[in-house]
């Protein structure tokens, strides 16, 4: 390991993974950094399909700088924990944060305004 390490304790590095966040919470309406054995992350995911909302899901234990993201995540937002889900480039929370929005009724004008439910949906709450 030389001066050119990509540890993720690298400035460089983590520069780059925090640039990736925000490239990729800007190239959707919705997305979800989540990891794929997460059943929070299973929960929001499967919420957001039941309301008919598009969004774009990124498994961060597949992904092969997704410990990177995860940092860089938690430096941006203060969250560490998954799902760590934004709408319209509006950091959210997690999927208790998710499901309380959803609850009040808060969610589906968000996703409608975001543009991720396509003519919008007859359903203004899910319970999932
Ligand atoms: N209360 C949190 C729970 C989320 C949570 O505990 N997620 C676990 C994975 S199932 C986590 O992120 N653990 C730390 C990690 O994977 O690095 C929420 O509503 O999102």
């Amino acid at each position: 390991m030389g001066i050119s390490s990509s540890s993720s304790s690298n400035p460089e590095s983590r520069a780059m993974a925090l640039a990736k966040a925000k490239e990729i919470v800007a190239s959707a309406p919705v997305v979800v950094f989540s990891k794929s054995y997460c059943p929070f992350c299973v929960r929001v995911k499967k919420l957001f399909e039941q309301l008919g909302a598009s969004f774009k899901a990124i498994e961060m234990d597949v992904e092969s700088d997704g410990a990177e993201l995860q940092n860089a995540l938690k430096e941006w937002t203060g969250q560490r924990t998954v799902p760590n889900v934004f709408i319209k480039g509006k950091h959210i929370g997690g999927c208790d944060d998710t499901m309380a929005l959803n609850t009040q009724g808060k969610l589906v004008p968000l996703l409608t305004e975001a543009g991720a439910i396509a003519g919008g949906s007859s359903k203004s709450t899910v319970t999932a």
